[in-house]
């Protein structure tokens, strides 16, 4: 692989000295562990950096942040800090919809804007783009960063960017997990990382409600096109039954993939408005992110998702006739 040219981003760090870094709406543990390493780095360099997400952090990656240092922004309150600072990081994704109203501030802003993430793009996103669908997750583009400016490591760089390719590799398990993935999280664990600690933070924080959520899909679990294709709805009435939030709902969209047979599995999500969120995830031989885009998505081949301008029954209705498509069974 061709040597990254990290030095339009390693200039804006030495020009500037407030930061504010962000992620996407719901972060996730590559998002959130990307910022702290982003942080720390630029802390190591005598920068004030600022952590500024638009929605809050979930409770398994709270460890991530023990001393409550991540804004969750309200724009009344915290419009002055993206104001004040000098330059931003935008990890992990590369739309600004997606920022909320942060994204709003930081399109429209003329200051310096770098983004480092792994989500397929064919458009240039910020004046400083690091955006390489080839690695496993944004934490190994910070990684790959913090190497090339020769940082030694500390502990909270070291089990955030763990983070980011434990969690956005499934645990080594999806496709993305590469022998990089495996040598940095070598690595890392060899610089004191204790991997089964924080697979207990992230992994084994499941709250009772969302247990029983689980146990009412897993009963709602439907299957189309001879077994290849699973499906079940998340709604609004099975969330309150369940006291289980959205955020509860994380990683229930890969489940039916485990089952033998199922190629391609689909969750809806009722959202309060009317709206739905549909999640796709493939085994690995059929490519669901074409779908995903054709409705306004994106995501990765194998794992890609929508936002959907219908209620939750029409939205079955769309999305399902165009995944039966994938197998000739409609
Ligand atoms: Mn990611």
């Amino acid at each position: 692989m061709k040597e990254r040219d990290w030095t339009p981003l390693k200039k804006v760090i030495l020009e500037n000295t407030s930061f504010v870094l962000t992620t996407h709406i719901n972060p996730d543990g590559d998002g959130l562990g990307s910022e702290i390493a982003m942080a720390e780095l630029l802390k190591t360099q005598g920068k004030r950096p600022k952590i500024i997400n638009c929605s809050p952090t979930p409770l398994n990656y709270s460890f991530l942040d023990p001393f409550k240092e991540i804004i969750v922004y309200e724009n009344a309150k915290h419009r002055s800090l993206l104001e004040e600072a000098d330059a931003f990081f935008i990890l992990d994704i590369s739309d600004w919809g997606r920022m909320r109203e942060i994204g709003n501030y930081l399109k429209n802003t003329t200051k310096p804007k770098i983004c480092l993430d792994h989500h397929q793009s064919t458009v240039a996103f910020t004046d400083i783009d690091y955006i390489d669908p080839r690695v496993s997750s944004t934490g190994e583009l910070v990684y790959e960063l913090l190497e090339s400016n020769g940082v030694k490591l500390n502990r909270r760089m070291a089990e955030a960017i763990y983070t980011c390719i434990l969690t956005d590799t499934g645990s080594f398990r999806f496709s993305n997990t590469t022998p990089r993935a495996h040598t940095i999280a070598s690595r890392l664990i060899a610089e004191g990382v204790n991997s089964n600690r924080i697979y207990q933070e992230v992994y084994e924080q499941n709250s009772e409600s969302k247990i029983h959520l689980l146990g009412m899909i897993l009963q709602n679990l439907k299957f189309e096109c001879d077994g290849q294709l699973a499906w079940f709805n998340i709604t609004q009435k099975m969330l309150e039954k369940s006291k289980a939030s959205i955020w509860d709902t994380e990683g229930f969209a890969d489940f039916p993939r485990s089952i033998r047979g199922v190629e391609v599995s689909l969750m809806f999500s009722e959202l309060e408005d009317r709206k739905t969120k549909v999640s796709f995830r493939s085994k690995g031989h059929v490519v669901v992110n074409s779908i995903a885009m054709r409705l306004g998505g994106g995501g990765h081949e194998f794992a890609s998702g929508a936002l959907l301008e219908y209620p939750l029954h029409e939205s079955n209705a769309i999305v399902l006739e165009e995944t039966r498509r994938l197998f000739n069974c409609n």
